[in-house]
């Protein structure tokens, strides 16, 4: 009897633990299959390069570039129509692409219907006003003029919506598009820079659908870091190959996805060199077989090919710092092909890589004025989530601080504005790859960086800037706070006003 009874109290409830643990992992097994590209992909898909926008000039000699957000339907998956939207167009934006010293004047008209949003320049230096964050909201049928003068160094830059709460929302429905910054650096170096030949975006998204080829956000169980889709598009293009006429192509990767990071390599193990990171040119390429970018972050990469040359770019699984079992929940595990690259049987020789790209002479940690500590855990920063109306962080203009950031879980810590160094990684020196300048840095958990910022001397005490995790579900859950820049500490605001507070919001 008394064995009965035993085999009862502990046997019923092990059977149903071990029941349950066995169909979580069948469960995630069956729809990590599902994620996985490999062997599935025949690339008979040209990939779509998106054209840059021409400019037009003002009377001021403003280049003036005018964008409308609108809704359509794109063919994303082969024989599907998608509603999406885009920018001058249904999915997607053209290229804007301006100089070092250059003044520009970009007209953003929200052509949506009944959705306020906003657009970020994600990286830019400019005045906080200009920067497109949650406070510069255009309703329906408005236009927002954003203007200012480029000034920072080359760089790979991004656009995307920021609403406040729906930012993963618009952007998963297309409105992203690239922002490329030249300067003298990168107009004189013997690098790969023909556009669409030689010089090639490849904004990377994650994808889900429907059966009716609507988006679906796809949820695998217990995943905690937003949607993961199981088909990738690359600048919007499905299954896609590109064709090469030159012994050397640069290729700028954007992670455009709202929560997948992938690590970027080639199937036949070739090397590459890593040219830039976020803000712009390394000092030295750095040759690697992978790239990890997790949501936000962009790298150049520089690929040498030979005649008649295939190769695949690959996504391997992502290491996201977690224990085993955490990181399969999350879909890091998941490998894609991303894209087939072909060469021609007669390639144009390019010039070898410059040994060295850039030199800067790094701040000095010992110029930073303050110091100050996040914490990225739960739905918020130190404790705190987003409040439109109010100031976390106050910042003297023109200063340069170290921010201290660390995780409980796998984040991207982005800040808006600037750009910072890498001081070093639990007291540790940065990986080569981490050597250049950011704007977004992986964080994983239990691991605290150091980043030396430096900010811009645009002091505006009623505008705020942001940081913010960029994984777009948990910045739209409240992982954000706001900083503002001040000449004087005295004229630090205590609160700001709400711009969703009229009621026109819900
Ligand atoms: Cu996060």
């Amino acid at each position: 009897m008394r064995i009965i009874r035993r085999l009862l109290i502990w046997g019923v409830p092990a059977v149903l633990i071990l029941g349950v643990i066995a169909g979580v992992i069948g469960w995630r097994i069956y729809e990590g299959a599902r994620a996985s590209n490999v062997g599935s992909l025949t690339f008979s898909n040209p990939l779509y390069v998106p054209p840059l926008l021409e400019p037009a000039s003002d009377a001021q000699g403003r280049k003036v570039f005018d964008l409308t957000l609108e809704a359509g339907q794109t063919e994303l998956i082969e024989g599907e129509l998608t509603p999406t939207w885009g920018i001058n167009g249904s999915h997607l934006s053209p290229v804007l692409r301006a100089s070092r010293g250059d003044e520009v004047l970009i007209n953003v008209h929200n052509g949506l219907d009944g959705e306020s949003t906003t657009l970020h320049w994600h990286g830019m230096d400019l005045p906080a006003l200009m920067d497109g964050g949650p406070h510069q909201l255009i309703r329906p049928g408005e236009t927002w003029p954003a203007t200012w003068t480029i000034n920072q160094q080359a760089a790979s830059l991004w656009f995307h919506p920021h609403p406040h709460g729906s930012t993963t929302d618009h952007v998963y429905r297309g409105i992203v598009g690239m922002f490329i910054i030249d300067d003298e650096d990168s107009k004189s170096l013997p690098i790969p820079r023909q556009y669409g030949v030689d010089d090639v975006p490849l904004i990377v998204q994650d994808k889900a659908f429907n059966d009716d080829g609507s988006l679906r956000k796809r949820r695998p169980p217990f995943a905690s870091l937003g949607p993961l889709g199981d088909e990738i598009l690359v600048n919007g293009t499905h299954d896609p190959y590109f064709e090469v006429r030159t012994t050397l192509v640069r290729f700028r990767l954007l992670n455009g996805s709202p929560a997948r990071t992938y690590s970027f390599g080639f199937t036949d193990g070739r090397s590459f060199s890593v040219i830039a990171s976020d803000s712009g040119l390394l000092e030295s390429p750095v040759e690697t077989d992978r790239v990890q970018l997790s949501p936000g972050e962009r790298a150049e990469i520089v690929v040498s090919f030979t005649p008649g040359d295939e190769a695949t770019l690959h996504s391997f699984g992502a290491d996201l710092g977690q224990d085993f079992f955490t990181e399969r929940l999350n879909g890091a595990d998941d490998t894609f092909d991303i894209l087939q690259i072909r060469a021609s049987q007669q390639l144009d020789e390019s010039s070898p890589l410059p040994e060295q790209l850039v030199s800067w002479t790094a701040p000095d940690a010992g110029e930073a004025v303050a110091t100050r500590s996040f914490r990225l855990s739960g739905s918020s920063i130190n404790g705190q989530r987003m409040d439109l109306t109010r100031v976390d962080e106050v910042v003297r203009a023109g200063s340069t601080e170290i921010w201290e950031v660390s995780t409980g879980g796998p984040h991207t810590f982005h800040i808006h504005l600037v750009r910072f160094l890498v001081l070093d990684v639990d007291g540790e020196p940065p990986p080569p790859l981490l050597g250049g300048w950011k704007d977004s840095v992986q964080l994983q958990p239990g691991r605290s960086y150091r980043l030396l910022v430096r900010f811009a001397d645009y002091a505006d005490p009623t505008s705020p800037f942001m940081f913010h995790c960029h994984i777009l579900e948990h910045e739209d859950s409240g992982m954000m706070g706001q900083f503002i820049l001040v000449d004087e500490e005295d004229d630090a605001p205590r609160s700001l006003p709400d711009p969703y507070g009229d009621g026109q919001e819900d």
